[in-house]
């Protein structure tokens, strides 16, 4: 495949590098260890996210401040990272020729040429497999890739961590990458405001009757009064994964003029639901955006969802 995309590559002088809404450490590390070694193999590269707020915590990270929210290259080659659908790009690229590199289950393959790897432990992970052999790995793209990798495997914690992924992990780290500095920028730069959210969000926990499904809601309210955004939310679903009895967990978040819904399961493909919302993802982690609805009555389809596909009746 690397060979097909080298081509690729070869045909165009300037290439952009997309990464998807809401963006995090895996879209952003993926995009610019792409966007260092294209750069230093001569190309003129631009890194774009739609919006304008980005994860504050990733400015370690090499040429982070050049990621722009417009696309300044007309006729451009699109790399798309991380990214299931063409819509989550944020822009019109339906005319454009794009290399969609991914390890979403949901991939929808928009690309010429796709490279999506669903058993894949991050973008970064399809990313650096495919580029390490025909192009250079630096110190810089390797500390890119490597956070991506740690951040999406929730530090090699996540059920597809296997031998091969620390095998990758050791590779990266080779490259002579300061590991200790990832893991304090992605884990000790928190805002007061997400430990606000955290915990009203904590207070709203609801279990159904068997205690398999915990359901959490950060309404409107609750997020004015912590002061917090959605980044700010970002990993509270998981404090519903670590229940002893729950199989599958839930975040509503209530924002403006739309909710924002987060799963996680243990053994339970979520990307079902996801999808049958319009969203998507991965089988243990997923999501999607509705509006026009109450939080109440999105709870209650939820459930319906769950339940008429029999995902807890096991
Ligand atoms: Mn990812």
């Amino acid at each position: 495949m690397i060979k097909q995309v080298k081509e690729l590559i070869n045909k165009y002088d300037k290439i952009t590098i997309v990464t998807h809404l809401n963006p995090d450490a895996d879209t952003i590390g993926t995009a610019l260890g792409i966007y260092i070694l294209l750069k230093n193999s001569g190309k003129q590269v631009e890194v774009v996210n739609h919006g304008i707020n980005l994860p504050i915590n990733l400015d370690f990270l090499p040429y982070f401040s050049k990621i722009k929210n417009r696309i300044n290259y007309d006729n451009s080659l699109i790399i798309s990272c991380d990214t299931g659908s063409i819509e989550r790009l944020g822009f019109d690229l339906n005319e454009r020729i794009i290399i969609n590199i991914d390890h979403h289950k949901s991939n929808t393959n928009f690309g010429l040429l796709n490279i999506v790897k669903s058993d894949y432990v991050s973008a970064s992970h399809v990313a650096y497999e495919l580029f390490k052999d025909e192009y250079t790995i630096t110190k810089e793209v390797a500390t890119c890739f490597y956070t991506a990798l740690v951040y999406d495997t929730q530090y090699f914690t996540t059920s597809n961590v296997s031998r091969e992924v620390f095998d990758t992990a050791s590779a990266m780290i080779s490259y002579g990458i300061d590991i200790d500095s990832v893991v304090k920028n992605l884990n000790q730069r928190r805002s007061l405001a997400s430990i606000r959210i955290l915990s009203s969000t904590l207070n709203s926990l609801e279990l159904d009757e068997s205690g398999d499904l915990a359901i959490m809601v950060a309404t409107r309210d609750n997020m004015l009064e912590a002061g917090a955004e959605l980044l700010d939310t970002v990993g509270i679903v998981e404090y519903g994964i670590s229940l002893v009895t729950v199989k599958i967990s839930i975040i509503l978040v209530e924002l403006d003029g739309f909710i924002k819904v987060s799963m996680r399961s243990k053994g339970i493909d979520v990307s079902k639901v996801a999808i049958s919302f319009g969203g998507g993802g991965h089988y243990n982690a997923s999501g999607f955006e509705v509006s026009r609805v109450t939080i109440e009555e999105l709870k209650q389809s939820i459930k319906q969802e769950i339940k008429k596909r029999g995902l807890l009746n096991a």
